[in-house]
């Protein structure tokens, strides 16, 4: 166990360095929020990109904790397995590779798009809070 910890501290160590080297770390100031799609300018396209992640949400919140994760997969992966009702992730009634295939899309979508954690309580599924302080930051600019 200790192994593995030290092995990740390394990891997180050497990203660190490498992102010094190469000038990729994270700027100081802060993005604006609403340019969700990060293209530099706030436009209704950042409305559509943070509503199709932000709707997307409580379906990949399988387990159903407020955050998105691992152990969102692994609950899937075992309702999937076992054929649950709830693995379904498509809805036409039975459960097959396509829910399979659908869940994971859906979840590596959200998992590489920005956070929508914006009124910043660790809590994003379902999170009006959220909504709303995307709407403040697209009507009112940065
Ligand atoms: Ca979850
Ligand atoms: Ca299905
Ligand atoms: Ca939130």
């Amino acid at each position: 166990m200790k192994k593995i910890v030290s092995f990740s501290a390394r990891v997180v160590l050497l990203t660190l360095l490498a992102g010094l080297a190469f000038g990729s770390l994270p700027a100081a100031a802060d993005p604006c929020p609403a340019d969700y799609n990060g293209s530099g300018q706030v436009t209704p396209e950042d409305v559509n990109a943070f509503l199709r992640i932000w709707y997307l949400l409580p379906k990949v919140d399988f387990d159903q904790n407020g955050v998105i994760g691992a152990a969102d997969v692994t609950a899937f992966i075992f309702a999937y397995g076992s054929a649950l009702p709830s693995a379904d992730y498509n809805g036409d009634g039975v459960v097959t590779s396509a829910d399979y295939t659908a869940f994971i899309n859906d979840w590596s979508g959200v998992q590489g798009s920005p956070s929508t954690d914006l009124d910043g309580d660790g809590v994003v599924t379902g999170d009006t809070g959220d909504l709303f302080a995307f709407i403040d930051h697209y009507t009112h600019g940065c």
